[in-house]
């Protein structure tokens, strides 16, 4: 009985090369010759290669390397190229995008956030290229472009953050760092800076589908594997076939609750979860600061988040946020427990 060839299966395949589809005649020829390695077979399929390289991938590693290069040679010149201080700073280097007096123009001075937006540049072509690499692969084998698309919704929230965003705000400087913990501390600056994301309903959207994907993604993956035995992870034959696998499979789930997906519809929902995660943070991102200033005062204003009592009563906000604030508490039926004293008033 065939059974899943893992971690945790003795069993590989052994046998002759599986070189593809023969080449078309317009296509690059497919480098790397074909062989088997054991260790990789413990978590996939052991044959590496052939792989197909062809002008989007060329040029989509080319871009992603002078990406690489700009943002690590910029790291290793922050530590005045010691080696030693350039790996242990690792996780804590950065490259910055333009101040704020630079607004949204390209012409940047290198050392002034210029060196960003060429790194940007490079890193966007490379991941648009690997794109279009996706899209024509899956055609040329004669698939549909589901996957194509799936990532192109990513790239839409890579791209809502790193450019639409700061472009629809006038200012290179509202885009996040290169650097691991700098882009972090990015996105919590953005968070606090626009009254707190979780009152940000699209964040709040992109995170129950991220949720859900992984849910979704145990429930099918620990499904495949429970039915492993009696050959599930042959799935094509099983979705046809009445019997054994897919209908434990199915039966498991409507017995446990009541409801099965089938063997098709499953992958429907995890690819949807999947888009529907990056779709939605992209609005999120495309309407902080642009359409909400504040996300806290919106959350109160839409009855989302409490309203807090002063907990200062003298203390005097900016004229600018203490408007946005009167404007939503002194609202009908609204307390105005926190509204401060109007200017005129404390003189
Ligand atoms: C970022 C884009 C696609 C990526 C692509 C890849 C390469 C590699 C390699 C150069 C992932 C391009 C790159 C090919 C190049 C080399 C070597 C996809 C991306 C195309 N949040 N939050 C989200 C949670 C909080 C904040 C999403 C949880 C705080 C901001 C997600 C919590 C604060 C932003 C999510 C939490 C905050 C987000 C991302 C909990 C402060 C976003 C979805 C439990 C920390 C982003 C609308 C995703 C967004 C986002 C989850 C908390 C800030 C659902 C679970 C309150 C500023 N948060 N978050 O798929 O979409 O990302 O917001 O607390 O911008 Mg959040």
């Amino acid at each position: 009985m065939a059974s899943f060839h893992s971690l945790y299966s003795q069993i590989q395949i052994h046998g002759p090369y599986d070189e593809g589809l023969p080449l078309r005649g317009d296509e690059s020829p497919r480098l790397i010759k074909p062989f088997l390695n054991r260790w990789i077979g413990k978590i996939g399929d052991p044959q590496i290669g052939p792989t197909y390289l062809g002008f989007c991938g060329i040029a989509s590693l080319i871009c992603g390397f002078i990406a690489i290069e700009i943002i690590g040679l910029n790291f290793w010149a922050s530590v005045h190229w010691n080696p030693v201080a350039f790996i242990e700073g690792m996780a804590w280097h950065r490259l910055d995008p333009p101040e704020a007096k630079w607004g949204f123009t390209p012409f940047v001075p290198l050392a002034e956030g210029g060196w960003w937006i060429w790194a940007g540049f490079f890193l966007t072509a490379s991941i648009l290229l690997w794109w279009c690499r996706m899209y024509l692969r899956a055609k040329a084998l004669g698939m549909s472009t589901h996957v194509a698309w799936a990532f192109a919704s990513a790239i839409f929230l890579y791209l809502s953050i790193g450019f639409i965003r700061p472009m629809l705000m006038g200012s290179w400087h509202e885009a996040p760092p290169f650097g691991i913990i700098p882009h972090l501390n990015w996105t919590a600056s953005l968070s606090v800076l626009y009254g707190n994301f979780y009152y940000n309903p699209f964040h709040c959207f992109s995170i129950a589908f991220l949720y859900g994907s992984v849910l979704l993604f145990a429930m099918h993956g620990g499904t495949i594997l429970a039915v492993s035995r009696f050959g599930g992870e042959r799935e094509t034959e099983e979705i046809v076939d009445r019997g054994t696998a897919a209908e434990r499979g199915a039966l498991f789930w409507r017995w446990t609750m009541g409801f099965n997906a089938t063997f098709e519809s499953v992958h429907r929902w995890a690819y949807w979860f999947a888009i529907l995660t990056t779709f939605s943070g992209a609005i999120g991102i495309l309407l902080t600061g642009t359409v909400v200033d504040n996300w806290y005062l919106w959350g109160v204003k839409w009855g989302l988040a409490p309203e807090y009592p002063a907990t200062y009563p003298d203390m005097t906000l900016p004229p600018d946020i203490a408007e946005q604030v009167r404007a939503i508490t002194e609202a009908p039926g609204r307390s105005t427990a926190m509204v401060p004293p109007a200017p005129e008033a404390t003189q």
